[in-house]
């Protein structure tokens, strides 16, 4: 059948793919959440139940697209990160980022009377927005979760001074900010244990450390070989074949996995080289 007159206006769809070969972050982050975190009474500074839901959002979307190789977060964020030599929607990035937000979102309001059992969501309804990015080195990429890990750090030592200051303190939330006014790490640690009997390093990890989504291999032990996963026995000529079984058997490897939440450091060598599938050439 010949094209209707219409079908120019295709034309306007410009293309949105992203570079080849560089690591894909998509982060999300949820929209107007002071506001959503007062509405439902989160807890100050962090509500564990809240911080449960965005966890099992991540995990389930995680579970729905195994090109996700690791996932990171904090708040009201999350980092999913694609595995360089991912071809998942041609690396369109707008279906990409679409496609993670919309899955969040949805298993976020699924999950979320599992979480808050007594408080039923109303409009205004939970959203998020998010954004691809593309890191081309694995420095880069190991220094953007550091980047989050070390906000995370960061954001939860100032919050727990502030609201030790004002929960236990009985200061106003100007006072408590004038008081954290040019502090730093040492002095917040300070206060919290001189004044509050607190000591930071026993708060828990989750709050400390954010959460990481991976899934769940044999752990390799530190300082041995780092391509265990990825043997290439193939003979000449049988390169291709072989390569396409091996990955085929990666992608059901990938799908049977358990997908874990861990509250760990990602910023130091060691959580990288006792995982070396993570960052490994081929995913
Ligand atoms: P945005 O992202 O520009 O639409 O605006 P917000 O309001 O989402 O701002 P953002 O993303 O910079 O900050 C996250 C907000 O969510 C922040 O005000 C604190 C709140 N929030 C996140 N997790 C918790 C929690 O566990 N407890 C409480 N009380 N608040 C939380
Ligand atoms: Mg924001
Ligand atoms: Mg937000
Ligand atoms: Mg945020
Ligand atoms: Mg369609």
């Amino acid at each position: 059948m010949a094209n209707s007159k219409y079908e120019y206006v295709k034309a306007f769809e410009q293309p949105d793919l992203l570079l080849p070969n560089t690591w894909i972050v998509v982060r999300i982050d949820g929209r107007g959440f002071h506001k959503f975190s007062n509405k439902y009474a989160f807890e100050k500074p962090n509500d564990r139940r809240a911080l449960d839901l965005m966890n099992a959002a991540a995990k389930a979307v995680m579970n729905e697209l195994p090109d996700i190789v690791i996932a990171y977060g904090i708040s009201d964020e999350y980092s999913f990160v694609f595995h360089k030599s991912c071809v998942l929607f041609e690396r369109r990035s707008s279906k990409l980022v679409t496609t993670i937000v919309s899955t969040f979102t949805a298993y976020y309001v699924h999950l979320w009377s599992t979480f808050f059992p007594d408080m039923s969501l109303s409009p205004p309804l939970p959203s998020f927005d998010g954004r691809a990015v593309q890191y081309p080195s694995i420095q880069n990429l190991r220094d953007y979760m550091s980047w989050r890990q070390v906000d995370c750090h960061i954001n939860n030592l100032y919050n727990t001074t502030f609201w030790a200051l004002i929960q236990v303190g009985g200061m106003d939330a100007k006072s408590a900010e004038k008081e954290l006014a040019g502090s730093l790490a040492a002095d917040k640690n300070e206060i919290l244990f001189s004044r509050f009997k607190i000591n930071y390093n026993n708060e828990p990890e989750i709050y400390k450390k954010g959460s990481v989504v991976l899934r769940d291999y044999e752990l390799v032990e530190p300082g041995t070989a780092s391509e265990v996963i990825h043997e290439d026995v193939a003979k000449p000529g049988e390169e291709v074949e072989l390569s396409k079984t091996q990955e085929e058997k990666d992608r059901k490897r990938r799908a049977k996995a358990r997908i874990t939440v861990q509250h760990v450091d990602i910023i130091k060598d060691e959580f990288w080289e006792r995982r070396p599938w993570l960052l490994s050439n081929k995913p």
